[in-house]
């Protein structure tokens, strides 16, 4: 385990199922979405290359702790930034997401992408730097995208509903698939590393759309790439693993080596971790759609997800997936504060 500040900090606790003073509480895109002050300083700078600058992704990362008060800075940037740091042709489009030039279809396509060096990406490690400065002893949760999700971008070319490329490539030509799959794993593990070295407390793997895939086709062509960077990374710091719509999947991302299963607003986080079992802590779940309605309710279901959270060995209070980017900033931050109350009495 990494010896900083934040090393001994409520979710870093949590997530090694330790007992916190109060259950620890972040918010996935937390940074970059809501907030007047993200929209004011990313203004005429496009998405990716405000990730590059090391002075803006630390303003960002910093806005959502000093305004709510979270347990927690997620690093502002994103899964595909590391494809576009080795050097590939994509872009993120406003109000759609990542936009690939050449989309993956070959194994002479997947030979094309470049291995990923830690200088590649020497400006998020610099942008960690002045980040952990401020942050003190709060902890910094370093992420990755996993290969699935990763690859589903490569090779839909962009968003995608149903994924029918993926699948294509994935169940038709095992190889390439494999070869892709290696690739990313190795880009992710090398963007994971250098945030942990830079002072990452925390990582989180993000298989965003794992959720569109059997348990089988899961286990046979996706856990062993995913289990990879986990291996690789070892125990130094805790490793969370989410994805949605995965209440099917929840052992097997645990099996791949989490210490934390993310768990969307399907699943009661008791029942997951009756699935689970004792040995993962778990992380979610307010549905993001819940923070749209009238205080009452919403009070009523933070209440209810850390009770059923209690069930758990650790738990990190969450939504079970991103903030919507028309929630209210302030409703985030009476979240954040009832949380601390109701948890810490
Ligand atoms: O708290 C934060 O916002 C931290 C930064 C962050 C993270 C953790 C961003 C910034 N993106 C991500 C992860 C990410 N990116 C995921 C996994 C989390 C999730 O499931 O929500 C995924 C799937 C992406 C891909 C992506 N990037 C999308 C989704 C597209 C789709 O398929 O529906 C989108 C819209 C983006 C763009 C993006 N990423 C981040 C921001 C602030 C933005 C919007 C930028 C803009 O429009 O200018």
């Amino acid at each position: 385990m990494t010896d900083n500040a934040a090393s001994s900090s409520p979710l870093v606790a949590a997530a090694r199922r330790e007992s916190p003073p109060h259950t620890p509480v972040w918010f996935m895109r937390q940074a970059g979405r809501s907030l007047p002050e993200y929209r004011t300083v990313r203004e005429g700078i496009a998405m990716l290359d405000s990730c590059m600058r090391p002075d803006l992704v630390a303003e960002i990362t910093m806005q959502p702790v000093r305004r709510h008060g979270v347990d927690a800075a997620i690093l502002f940037s994103d899964i595909v930034l590391p494809l576009k740091a080795i050097g590939m042709d994509l872009d993120i489009v406003a109000g759609v997401g990542p936009v690939i030039a050449n989309p993956i279809a070959s194994l002479t396509d997947v030979e094309a992408i470049p291995e990923m060096t830690p200088d590649a990406i020497g400006f998020i490690a610099e942008a960690i730097g002045l980040i952990i400065a401020e942050l003190g002893e709060t902890p910094l949760i370093g992420f990755a995208g996993a290969p699935f999700t990763l690859a589903s971008y490569l090779i839909e070319g962009g968003p995608s509903r149903n994924h029918e490329k993926t699948k294509a490539l994935m169940l038709s030509q095992p190889e390439v698939w494999d070869a892709l799959l290696s690739r990313l794993a190795q880009i992710s593990t090398v963007f994971l590393r250098t945030q942990i070295e830079a002072g990452a407390s925390a990582v989180q793997l993000f298989d965003s759309w794992a959720g569109s895939l059997t348990k089988a086709t899961y286990e046979r062509h996706v856990l062993a790439h995913s289990a990879r960077i986990f291996n690789a990374i070892g125990d130094v710091v805790p490793k969370i693993h989410f994805g949605v719509g995965t209440s099917l999947l929840l052992e097997s991302m645990g099996a791949a080596g989490a210490d934390v299963v993310g768990i969307d607003w399907r699943t009661p986080l008791d029942e997951a971790t009756a699935l689970l079992g004792p040995e993962y802590a778990v992380q979610g779940n307010l549905d993001p759609a819940v923070l749209f309605a009238d205080w009452p309710v919403i009070e009523r279901e933070v209440r209810r997800i850390l009770a059923e959270g209690r069930a758990a060995p650790g738990h990190i209070f969450n939504l079970g997936h991103g903030v919507l980017p028309a929630t209210d900033p302030d409703v985030i931050t009476r979240v954040v504060e009832l949380v601390h109350e109701v948890s810490a009495g």
